[in-house]
């Protein structure tokens, strides 16, 4: 045992180098055995256990960057945690190591919980991390001894801390790229060459206000919003995927890419919404996806009596149910995609192959990376519902002010209002604004495109100079009015109608 402690800063670099050491090691043990990261695998067990309440307010307040906020939480708690482990072994060198050693075990245990093995990762984690820390620590031991060593201790130290950090650094690296690297963008490439070219239905000319202050019809892939529970984004070759359509069907299907782009191939232009988009919120965009009508798959497989939702599985364990009686109706529209506006998926969007289903929210339909399809009855719980959330969630129809934005300031006079309004599969009939409480009028509604799509709308008020709060509120073709009772997201999407306040200047 040492008589002179360790000094603190050093003690505390030994456990950040030892920890950093690990995470490198079994990033390279990941991208060697093709497995999740062991950072990677304690993110995701993270994101499953996190309770409800939680998530929902990380997505409000961090939105699509949710996944960076959780890194950088995460890289914070560990490095906190890896320096205690080096003060906690100022005098000896076990204590820390227990530390460093329990880290990994609980890398180990979120390995064995998720879909995907990355135990042996997560081992080779915990191993490298209590033999760099066991060495560091003597070293950095060594360096404290008697003073007329101390000079070449320090310096011992500062070269081995130096090549662990090297190290530790390359390994993350190349375990990243290899990881990256397997293939995807080749696979994409090819998959454009593979998708059937089919007639796209046309967006007509004034289907959007974007001179108003509207979004373009059509969201970009790049401008697309994203959401789900992945920390890593799935890679996926469409050459290794498989689909497995089986449970209550009287003919399991199992069906590689191209098998799936053997069978009647169409195109469909989608409004996709997110069930924690907020009142005004932005978790809402539109696409041309091109795929093959789920319905057709299940008319093939022959769906057996008793049969309640089809059960959908992505490559990372994520799930959805989404009800085979809409999926069966003939002219719903539900797709497994396989190309957004003429792309084949982007990786974020779950290539090669994700299910969009017109009017459900995407929790309980748009599953990403799917690979597995099940036909079964409700009492299997998808991954939302297990967590509060409803079984089955229609869209709700809704509208959005874009223009003026909350606490813009105007000139007073005409003044113009903007949005859009959405009802799946419904259709927007209309669109009413009203400023400060007054009378309602009806906005001028953009050429309509299909019932699956938001409608952009606009309209003129003539507003004196001062404070004002304008509101929408829009009805769909059922005759259904968005009602003014305000209603959290949970557990089947928020309402209210969306209210803007702004200036007016004379
Ligand atoms: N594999 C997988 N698919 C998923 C999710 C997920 O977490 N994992 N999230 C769903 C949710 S909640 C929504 S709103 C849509 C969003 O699709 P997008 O990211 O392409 O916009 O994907 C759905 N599909
Ligand atoms: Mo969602």
């Amino acid at each position: 045992m040492n008589s002179v402690p360790i000094p603190r800063l050093r003690a505390a670099v030994v456990g950040l180098l030892a920890t950093g050491a690990a995470l490198g090691a079994g990033h390279l043990a990941a991208g060697l055995a093709d497995s999740p990261a062991p950072f990677v695998a304690v993110g995701g067990a993270f994101v499953d256990l996190t309770p409800e309440p939680v998530k929902e307010l990380a997505i409000s307040l961090f939105g699509t960057a949710d996944k960076l906020a959780l890194q950088t939480g995460m890289v914070l708690v560990i490095a906190l945690l890896a320096a205690l482990a080096g003060l906690l072994s100022r005098r000896r060198w076990w204590p820390g190591a227990i530390v460093i050693g329990l880290f990994g075990l609980v890398g180990v245990a979120a390995a064995m919980s998720r879909p995907r093995d990355g135990v042996a990762a997560a081992l080779t984690a915990l191993v490298v991390g209590v033999v760099v820390f066991r060495l560091l620590h003597h070293i950095a031991e060594m360096a404290g001894d008697a003073p007329a060593e101390a000079d070449a201790g320090r310096r011992r130290f500062l070269i081995t801390s130096s090549l662990v950090v090297l190290g530790a650094g390359a390994a993350g690296i190349v375990g990243g790229f290899l990881q990256r690297g397997a293939g995807v963008i080749s696979s994409q490439l090819a998959a454009a060459a593979r998708i059937p070219k089919v007639p796209v239905p046309p967006i007509p000319p004034g289907a959007d206000f974007v001179a108003s202050g509207t979004p373009t019809f059509l969201t970009s892939n790049r401008d697309f919003y994203r959401i789900d529970t992945a920390l890593v984004v799935p890679q996926s070759r469409a050459e290794d995927w498989r689909l497995r359509l089986h449970g209550m069907v009287r003919r399991e299907l199992v069906l590689s890419y191209d098998e799936l782009l053997q069978r009647r191939v169409e195109a469909r232009t989608i409004t996709i919404t997110c069930v924690s988009n907020q009142v005004g919120g932005g978790l809402i965009s539109t696409a041309t996806f091109v795929g093959v009508p789920v319905r057709d798959l299940l008319l093939e497989a022959g769906v057996r009596p008793g049969a309640q939702q089809l059960f959908t599985t992505s490559v990372d364990g994520y799930t959805a149910g989404t009800p085979l009686d809409v999926l069966l109706e003939p002219d719903r529209g539900a797709l497994l995609a396989v190309s957004m506006n003429g792309e084949p998926l982007p990786t974020e969007h779950g290539f090669p192959v994700r299910m969009v289903v017109p009017g459900l929210y995407g929790y309980v339909s748009a599953t990403k990376w799917l690979v597995d399809a099940e036909v079964t009855t409700f009492d299997r719980q998808h991954y939302w519902e297990r967590r509060g959330w409803a079984r089955q969630a229609p869209i709700k129809t809704a509208s959005r002010i874009d223009r003026p934005r909350a606490g813009a300031v105007v000139p007073a006079g005409p003044v113009t209002v903007a949005g859009i309004a959405w009802a799946q599969h419904a259709g927007i009939d209309r669109v009413e604004v009203r400023a400060d409480g007054g009378r309602w009028q009806p906005a001028e509604l953009a050429t309509d495109v299909s019932r699956d799509t938001w409608r952009m709308w606009r309209a003129t008020m003539s507003l004196p100079p001062g404070g004002h709060v304008v509101e929408c509120r829009a009805t769909d073709r059922t005759g259904r009015t968005q009602t003014p009772e305000r209603r959290p997201v949970v557990p089947d999407g928020a309402t209210g109608w969306h209210a803007v306040e702004f200036t007016c200047t004379g």
